[in-house]
């Protein structure tokens, strides 16, 4: 059986989604495409193989033609389109956030539960990263006692000028909030931003780098360095220390070049780059899910934990307060 997936939001991420699922990934295709830039919707239409354009994302959901829908849309534009698939229904991967409001996302929450059965996956993908789970399966298994810190950085080479500073922890530390929930199995309980010297190769309105800590119910302590302009490549670190060891996410393996008197190896240079590996397996184990009827990845409770602890951050990245994590009791819905 071969899944058709409808894509909303034919962006940067969107197309590489759809390249995935024509040339690389196995039991789908891209069955319709829409996009409010109609140019790209077209553009990916044909990448695509010759997929049919929706007028919009209601007409999406709701078409015949779409077994499973795929949200690549800006992050304010999540909600509605993942609203929309639940009425109708259908399994729906929605790239991260799930919603930009802790209020949305409990709503969608309600309606996927109304409708009895999971139907929501958020694109963390870090979970599907070779090196994250195998942190995981360590920390999982005792292999360093009981966690008690998390140090962590979020690099990326350089940010367009339409990128701001809540988008630190919006855009870029929620992967890290995500990542560090599901390593730990604990849930972030507060929330602290510190900010150092900026760099002089920001644009002037962004303040660049940001430290983040985060606390957990469970007494682990986090320290997240987001630093968007820091020039050398996209660079993302991990180090977890327990009562008994230390554990690090291994850069990707890199040929080793030795010339010149030096020993080095690249770096890559953008998210995509870094994670292809990753984003091929989390799609691949979203269209399995949906071949198969059950809802493996990340959830809409996740996703709603998330934008959460995100949505707290951007307060203390406002007051400079210690901010405490406002959350609902986890439905057993997502037990
Ligand atoms: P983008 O701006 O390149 O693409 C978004 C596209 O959505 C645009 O073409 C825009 O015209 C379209 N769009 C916006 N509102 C729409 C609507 N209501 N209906 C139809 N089309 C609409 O952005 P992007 O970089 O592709 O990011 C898209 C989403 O993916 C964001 O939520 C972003 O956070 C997420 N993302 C995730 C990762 C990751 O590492 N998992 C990486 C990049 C982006
Ligand atoms: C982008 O939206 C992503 O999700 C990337 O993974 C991240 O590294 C980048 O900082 C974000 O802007």
């Amino acid at each position: 059986m071969t899944i058709r997936i409808g894509v909303i939001g034919t962006g940067a991420i969107g197309r590489e989604h759809i390249e995935r699922i024509t040339r690389t990934i196995s039991g789908a295709e891209i069955g319709v495409v829409t996009d409010i830039d109609t140019a790209l919707a077209e553009k990916a239409a044909s990448e695509a193989g010759g997929a049919r354009i929706a007028a919009d994302g209601a007409e999406l959901t709701g078409a015949d033609d779409v077994d499973a829908v795929m949200v690549t849309s800006w992050g304010p534009t999540h909600a509605e389109h993942v609203l929309g698939a639940i009425a109708a229904g259908k399994p729906v991967f929605c790239e991260k956030p799930l919603a930009t409001t802790a209020e949305d996302c409990l709503r969608i929450m309600a309606a996927e539960q109304a409708h009895g059965r999971r139907l929501v996956q958020v694109g963390f993908m870090r979970r599907y990263d070779a090196g994250y789970r195998e942190l995981k399966r360590i920390i999982d298994d005792g292999g360093i006692g009981h966690p008690l810190m998390m140090h962590c950085a979020h690099r990326n080479r350089a940010v367009p000028e339409a990128y701001t500073t809540d988008m630190a922890v919006l855009d870029s530390g929620v992967h890290e909030i995500d990542a560090a929930r599901w390593l730990l199995s604990d849930e972030i309980v507060s929330t602290q931003v510190v900010l150092p010297r900026s760099t002089s190769r920001r644009h002037p309105h962004l303040k660049d780098p940001q430290f983040f800590l985060f606390e957990t119910a469970g007494g682990v302590r986090i320290d997240l360095e987001v630093f968007v302009n820091c020039h050398y490549g996209y660079d993302i670190q991990c180090e977890t220390v327990g009562e008994t060891g230390l554990i690090r996410l291994p850069d990707p393996a890199r040929v080793q070049l030795r010339g010149s008197a030096r020993i080095g190896t690249a770096i890559d240079q953008e998210w995509d780059d870094r994670f292809s590996a990753a984003f091929d397996t989390e799609i691949q184990a979203w269209v399995d899910s949906v071949t198969a009827g059950t809802a493996t990845g990340p959830s809409a409770w996740d996703g709603y934990a998330a934008t959460a602890v995100a949505s707290a951050t951007v307060e203390a990245q406002r007051t400079g307060a210690v901010v405490r994590v406002e959350m609902v009791e986890k439905p057993s819905f997502y037990a």
